[in-house]
């Protein structure tokens, strides 16, 4: 059958065009669901017309007539409207392309191909298409995220993608990228992630992989150190890793494995000392170095355990086990699983497990298409299915904000929003929570939809504030009665940590002690959930609304919680008077979060020594044209960086909402910024996209699009309330 699939591969090659023809490129979104199209035939295509937002997505023109040219912030909220009106789902949410990584794509691609996805032409040229655009202008590799420098990670495993997709080796990108990689000491010096995913392919020897023992599994539950108690992203990625790394499961071979395993070596791939290069990588993608306890251990594992006292029972019942774990994962998100590498990686496993008819492999492929999006430059893949929740809470509050909600030119728009919402909210916790290790979910959101549905507190907090907004105003009709606003009450409850703070998913369940066991290399804080301003302040916010109107609901609890959790806040400030943020760049973005939760519960610049700090941190940062241009090196190191090409629209609205939620009493800085912001939107309404937006794992950034809606016309909004004669062009 190597023949056979020699001529699949070749068939694809053949299929790769230059280009597809944009106009035939639809998006779908089902209930927040969220699949590309691409109609070949020309009926279908006449039957299913292109919308705004399918053109707007792909940056195909939109025709849209000038409009009157904004002179208050409040105009310029009302333009910015229209505009983003046009970009609403049918389904009541607003989408957008969520990369940045540059390690998802080849998850996905590389899953297809060791389960012999066929890829259909189109999809393969856009790929390719993304992929070209996006290689490094000097030196033409690729890094861990769309704006860092190139690396063995992002080099290695998107020059396999391209060339899975067909792309011929000799072709100059190929011939450039993969001079870079070799330059960089070929994929012997690649991190441990894309070791497992070269083995898994057979493009690498498993010895090279550091051991990824599913053992781990049975240990009982009380040792401190199983892997339950891991951040969910990192369990849901050791999961399926372990359970290929224990069968040492590896694809057919074929002519493409056994042209890459010359490709991506600098060394002879017979020669290769694959043992001898697990702990290999360049300096520029090791992050976060192993500790010597994480080698010892490793060292242990590889050299004694795993020849000597591995023992086939226990083998037999941690696969086993691995195995149902991923089951119960496929069932409680229907084969979408948490995000866009454990996805893919439990793929594999059930390929591996079941064959290539099993229903879950089906569903999976299936589901795989909701990872990925087409731009302007290609098609490329999404950090999770969507940022569908998210995205349409901050778009409610900033409509709020404005104070907006009352007029019947957005009620519409309003109205499917909240209906989105409703239809989102999570009504049950899952199947057997304790036994999948999962948090309770009931009456929460999670970042993208319910289908994926993993509750994350500053999600339930966003979406929950958006919610009792606009059921709130008159004209609003309640769909989401008291009963489930108070399921998501005692959910959001269940978050708080022993010192006042926050987490993402859940609490933490292990000490920070456990990042001495990061195996990743190329990211920091990933072991264990951590303290984050930005969740901790978006619950203080929601429970402070929800307090306002339900005086009597577990009030004591809730008084008690927000105390706590302020506490905390004053707490987490840097010396400098800033926040630092896990989930936005950086201090610009987590300060705006703190300043809005202390203004919450009344504490302002007037009042509050943190306020205050707080202010002159974000105001000691303005830049002489009004802006502020905070850095993704801030993530990386600590520290405030500013970013070289100069103010940002959407870090500028951060710090005026941070300003203007404190109380700032000085004009003039707010008023730079917020015309900033108003030169900067185009006749039609729109911001066109700047810089990236969002981190995570201290190293990798993730871009927010709808920022750059969102948050300029909550700031324009605020601006025009809280100074509604202030004129900011003087005519
Ligand atoms: C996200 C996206 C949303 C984000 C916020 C809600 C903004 C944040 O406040 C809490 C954390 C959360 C939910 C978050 C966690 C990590 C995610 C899921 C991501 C940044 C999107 C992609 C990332 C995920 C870990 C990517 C896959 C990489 C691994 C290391 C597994």
């Amino acid at each position: 059958s190597n023949a056979g699939d020699e001529d699949h591969t070749t068939k694809r090659a053949r299929m790769l065009e230059t280009k597809t023809d944009y106009t035939r490129w639809r998006m779908r979104d089902e209930g927040g669901c969220h699949t590309w199209h691409y109609l070949e035939d020309d009926e279908a295509a006449k039957k299913w017309p292109q919308t705004y937002y399918d053109k707007y997505y792909l940056g195909l023109p939109l025709d849209l007539p000038d409009l009157p040219k904004a002179k208050t912030p409040l105009d310029a909220v009302r333009n910015g409207l229209e505009f983003f009106e046009k970009l609403q789902l049918p389904s009541g949410h607003w989408g957008c392309e969520y990369g940045g990584p540059m390690f998802l794509l080849p998850c996905i691609v590389i899953s297809w191909y060791v389960t012999k996805t066929p890829i259909p032409w189109y999809v393969a040229t856009e790929i390719k298409n993304y992929l070209f655009a996006r290689a490094h202008p000097e030196d033409g590799g690729w890094g861990l995220h769309i704006e860092g420098e190139s690396t063995v990670f992002g080099t290695s495993l998107n020059y396999t993608v391209l060339r899975i997709v067909g792309v011929d080796p000799d072709h100059p990108v190929m011939v450039k990228a993969r001079a870079t990689l070799h330059k960089l000491g070929g994929a012997t010096h690649a991190p441990h992630w894309a070791k497992w995913w070269f083995a898994v392919m057979g493009v690498a020897e498993w010895d090279i992989v550091n051991p990824v023992p599913p053992e781990l599994w049975l240990l009982p539950d009380w040792v401190p150190f199983h892997p339950w108690r891991w951040w969910v992203h990192i369990r849901q990625v050791f999961l399926p890793m372990s359970y290929l790394w224990s069968k040492g499961w590896r694809a057919e071979e074929t002519d493409l494995i056994r042209s890459l395993r010359k490709e991506l070596y600098v060394e002879d791939y017979d020669k290769i000392d694959w043992a001898g290069n697990r702990n290999t990588i360049n300096p520029i993608d090791n992050y976060h170095p192993k500790t010597w306890l994480l080698n010892t251990i490793n060292w242990f594992l590889a050299n004694i355990w795993k020849p000597y006292f591995r023992v086939k029972p226990l083998v037999e019942r941690a696969e086993e086990w691995a195995m149902k774990l991923i089951e119960m994962e496929n069932e409680n998100t229907d084969h979408l699983d948490l995000a866009t590498v454990s996805g893919p990686m439990n793929m594999v496993c059930l390929y591996a497990c079941y064959g290539p008819d099993s229903y879950a492999v089906r569903r999976h492929q299936e589901r795989s298409a909701e990872f990925l999006w087409v731009n302007r430059e290609g098609m490329l893949a999404n950090g999770t299915n969507g940022v569908q929740c998210w995205d349409t809470a901050f778009a409610v509050q900033a409509i709020m904000d404005a104070g907006l909600t009352e007029d019947p030119r957005w009620r519409p728009m309003l109205l499917k929003a909240l209906k989105f919402l409703d239809d989102q909210q999570i009504r049950d916790n899952v199947k057997d929570q304790e036994k999948c290790y999962r948090q309770q979910r009931k009456g929460a959101w999670a970042f993208s939809n319910k289908d994926q549905g993993y509750a994350v507190s500053d999600c339930v907090s966003e979406a929950l504030k958006a919610v009792i907004i606009l059921q709130k105003t008159p004209g609003f009709p309640t769909l989401i009665d008291d009963r489930r606003i108070f399921d998501a009450i005692d959910t959001l409850l269940t978050y708080q940590n022993p010192n006042g703070s926050c987490s993402s998913y859940e609490p933490p369940r292990a000490g920070k002690w456990m990042e001495m066991l990061n195996a990743a290399e190329v990211f920091g804080n990933i072991m264990v959930e951590y303290e984050y301003p930005e969740c901790t302040t978006a619950v203080v916010t929601a429970l402070s609304l929800f307090h306002k109107h339900w005086p009597d609901y577990r009030a004591a609890e809730i008084e008690r919680f927000i105390e706590r959790a302020v506490a905390w806040i004053k707490t987490a400030q840097k010396p400098h008077g800033g926040w630092y943020g896990s989930w936005g760049i950086c201090f610009t973005y987590a300060t705006m979060f703190a300043l809005e939760s202390l203004a919450s519960i009344g504490e302002t610049y007037a009042n509050s020594e943190h306020a205050r700090r707080g202010c002159e941190f974000l105001i000691s940062k303005q830049r002489e044209d009004g802006g502020w241009s905070e850095h993704y090196k801030a993530c990386e190191t600590g520290e405030y960086h500013e970013h070289p090409t100069g103010s940002q629209v959407v870090m500028t609205a951060w710090a005026l909402i941070g300003l203007m939620k404190a109380q700032y009493p000085h004009i003039e800085p707010i008023k730079k910024g917020i015309r900033l912001i108003m030169d900067r939107q185009q006749p039609n309404g729109e911001w066109l996209q700047e810089a990236i937006e969002g981190v995570f794992n201290k190293s990798c950034m993730i871009s927010y699009p709808n920022y750059k809606f969102t948050f300029t016309m909550k700031a324009l909004g605020m601006f025009a309330r809280k100074y509604p004669d202030v004129k900011i062009y003087d005519d």
